[in-house]
């Protein structure tokens, strides 16, 4: 085989094979195929009715997030007038939050590295204009366990930087079926959505991106 038919036939499998963007900062391209991003998306839309998409809002100001926000799992990350926090229960409707869908819980099985389960499954919705700045997740009490962050629907243009706010970013598109993972020496770094690739993909009713990140709370004991 000529050297060009070896790197055409090697080519797709090195898109999709895992890669590091930085130490601890792992890309599962394509980690979940077009079926099962049916079948996830069809799950979150099911939460959904549950656990209604709220708007968060920021501490102190109140002002509103563009992005929607629901939650599954034992707890569930919240932001409003109060601060941030996790609880169990959704704070419109007082319920407790549905289960992680089982093929979230694979991604992290497969890709997390960590031998406990999530707790809570932070769900973004993303509409045409939505956005989220950057920020570090470190409202949990353990950061031995990595976050783990799977893309459905419309492209997004991920930001990623260092563990100060002021450090040099970079920015890679995330596709539908993308997995992300922030974890060991880039579990804490700072990073956020510039923005959605609106009509992109077609998995959404409506268009639209969702973004699942699972995550550990608490300390094992
Ligand atoms: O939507 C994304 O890809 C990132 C979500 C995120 O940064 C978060 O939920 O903390």
């Amino acid at each position: 085989m000529a050297m060009t038919d070896l790197f055409d036939a090697l080519q797709p499998m090195a898109e999709l094979a895992p890669c590091f963007l930085a130490p601890g900062l792992l890309l599962a391209r394509g980690f979940f195929d077009a079926e099962a991003q049916k079948r996830l998306a069809a799950e979150i839309l099911a939460i959904t009715t549950r656990s209604p998409l709220y708007v968060p809002r920021m501490p102190r100001s109140g002002k509103p997030l563009s992005v929607k926000m629901t939650n599954c799992g034992t707890l569930g990350w919240v932001s409003d007038i109060d601060g941030y926090r996790y609880q169990p229960r959704h704070p419109e409707t007082g319920e407790p939050w549905a289960p992680i869908p089982a093929l979230a819980m694979q991604a992290w099985r497969e890709l997390s590295g960590d031998p406990l389960t999530p707790q809570a499954c932070l769900v973004n919705f993303y509409g045409a204009s939505a956005r989220l700045g950057l920020h570090q997740d470190s409202d949990e009490g353990d950061f031995s366990a990595p976050v783990v962050s799977i893309s459905l629907g419309d492209s997004a243009l991920f930001r990623y930087g260092g563990l100060r706010r002021n450090d040099p970013t970079r920015r890679v598109k995330l596709d539908s079926g993308d997995v992300i993972v922030l974890g060991g020496p880039s579990r804490l770094v700072f990073h956020g959505v510039d923005r959605i690739i609106p009509g992109t993909s077609d998995l959404l009713p409506g268009g639209g991106r969702i973004n699942l990140t699972l995550r550990r709370v608490t300390k094992p004991r």
